[in-house]
Formats: structure tokens, C-alpha cells, sequence
């Protein structure tokens, strides 16, 4: 038996995962990074003792967080990612051939280095020319940057804990928005309702504040052990049922989880969360 590592989440919940052996452990200037090899599900990155992806069912988190966005967005010549260190996010970005360019922001360089390393296979975009990787913090740069407003934009944050925290506000909220386009789109990861469900609540109703359209999106990822998890998409003028079909069509080709009627299918809200919806 053994041996296995567990993710406990709030004293309540324990999920646990045998491994094979731990491929990397280190502790970087903003959290403990470890890559561990795992019978069930490969090669597992795990940030401050948190599942935050895996090598076999990395594509049910990432091609929902993206595709969403990127197939009702009028146009989508300039992207912004933050976080997604992992690259796993920037990848299905760019997958996209009318992306002219791509910027990711991600606070923590050390987790792009190991990840180049030992979790080569979803991070397969890194050398694409169209993209530009800013290490630094995503706030400031949402605060700070000034440029061209980006077509969509994609928060590929941890839980709104450590380093990740100030990603779940109200005030980067605002400066992601000052940074997108009026017709622009932006996707967010937005946690799970059955563990943390004044979270997810929170940021559809900010995100509604601020861009005046929020809309969750629910599907599951397999490594995240509450069964259900979420998205959500906010524009000032786009919705997400109106995809453009070419787009979407060409994708269903390459991506293994997103499909329409998928996309359809999960903006769908459950009943018990429609009243605080
Ligand atoms: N509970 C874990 C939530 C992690 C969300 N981000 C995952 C990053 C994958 N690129």
C-alpha cells in the first residue's frame, strides 16, 4: 500500500492520490511547488499541497476556461491570460489561428520552469512566436499595464488563497475590464458551489457589477474532488450562447472534452443555485 499523498480541503475533506514517486519538490518565493507521478492520473502539479492539474485530465479544465470565451468573442486577435503557469490555458488559446497575439502573466516563474520540465506534454505552446510570458504579478499588470485593450481575457488562478487571493476582487476586476475591449470577453475559473459556495457566488454577482453579464458555467474536472466545478464568462455585450459555429466547428477536431453542444449544455443552472442566481 502506499504511498499516497492527500489534498485536504477546510478540515473536512480529504482526496487522496497513490503515487509512484515525487518527481519534483521545491519551495519557490511564493508557494511549495511539487510534480508527483501518480498511478491514476500521470503527472500531477500540486501548489501549496492543492491538485492543481494533472497530465490525464488536464483538457476538461482548460479547454472549458478557454473555448467558451474564445468562440463568441466578435474578435480575438489580442488575448491575455493571467496565471496558467502550467500552460495548459495558453495552449488552447492558441490553438486558434486568428490569435495574432498572446500575453500570459504569471506571478510565479518558477512554476513555468518545472512545469517546461516534467510537465512537458500540456504545456506545448511555449515557443509559439505569438505569445509573450510576463512574469510578474497579474494585479499590477491588470493596474498598471497600458496597451492596446485585449479581445479576451483569461484568469487561470488557484483557489483565492496565497499567492492567487488578490484575483478574486472587485478592484482587479475593474482593471481587467479598463483592459478589455467594449465587445470584449472575459473567463474566469470560479471554484466549485459545493465546497466553496460563497465564492463562486461572489464573483458571478461582482463580475455582473463590473461588466454588467455574468454567466457560470458548470462541468466537472476530475481531479478536483467536489464533483462539480465552474466558470464563468462576463461581457458588457457578448453572450455566450451565441457561438460562432466556423470556430467551434474547426475546434471539435482537435479538443477531446469541448464540443457546441457541450458549450450549450453547461451554461445550463442547476435549480438549487438558481434563486441566488
Ligand atoms: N482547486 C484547484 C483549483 C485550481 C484552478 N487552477 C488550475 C490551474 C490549471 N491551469
Amino acid at each position: 500500500m502506499g504511498p499516497w499523498y492527500d489534498e485536504v480541503f477546510a478540515d473536512r475533506v480529504r482526496f487522496g492520490l497513490k503515487i509512484r514517486r515525487v518527481l519534483y519538490s521545491g519551495q519557490s518565493d511564493h508557494q511549495k511547488i511539487e510534480i508527483l507521478d501518480t498511478e491514476q492520473f500521470g503527472r500531477v502539479l500540486v501548489l501549496d499541497g492543492v491538485f492543481m492539474t494533472s497530465e490525464a485530465d488536464e483538457y476538461f479544465y482548460h479547454e472549458m476556461l478557454v473555448h467558451p470565451a474564445m468562440t463568441t468573442a466578435p474578435r480575438i486577435r489580442r488575448v491575455l491570460v493571467i496565471g496558467g503557469g502550467d500552460g495548459g490555458t495558453i495552449r488552447e488559446v492558441l490553438r486558434h489561428p486568428e490569435v495574432e497575439s498572446a500575453v500570459l502573466v504569471e506571478i510565479d516563474g518558477q512554476v513555468v520552469e518545472v512545469c517546461r520540465q516534467h510537465l512537458a506534454s500540456i504545456g506545448t505552446a511555449w515557443d509559439d512566436p505569438r505569445l509573450e510570458v510576463v512574469i510578474g504579478d497579474g494585479v499590477a499588470f491588470a493596474r498598471e499595464a497600458d496597451v492596446e485593450p485585449f479581445d479576451v481575457i483569461l484568469l487561470d488562478g488557484c483557489d483565492p488563497v496565497g499567492p492567487s487571493e488578490g484575483l478574486f476582487n472587485e478592484s482587479f476586476f475593474r482593471d481587467c475590464a479598463r483592459l478589455l475591449h467594449p465587445d470584449g470577453v472575459f473567463a474566469m475559473q470560479s471554484e466549485t458551489p459545493v465546497f466553496m459556495r460563497e465564492v463562486f457566488l461572489d464573483i458571478v454577482h461582482t463580475l455582473r457589477r463590473v461588466l454588467g453579464h455574468a454567466w457560470p458555467y458548470f462541468g466537472s474536472v476530475p481531479l478536483y474532488s467536489a464533483g462539480m466545478w465552474t466558470w464563468t464568462f462576463a461581457s458588457r455585450t457578448v453572450d455566450p450562447l451565441d457561438l460562432i459555429d466556423e470556430r467551434a466547428q474547426r475546434l471539435e477536431a482537435v479538443t477531446r472534452y469541448y464540443n457546441r453542444e457541450i458549450h450549450l449544455a453547461s451554461l445550463a443552472v442547476p435549480n438549487a443555485l438558481k434563486p441566488v442566481l
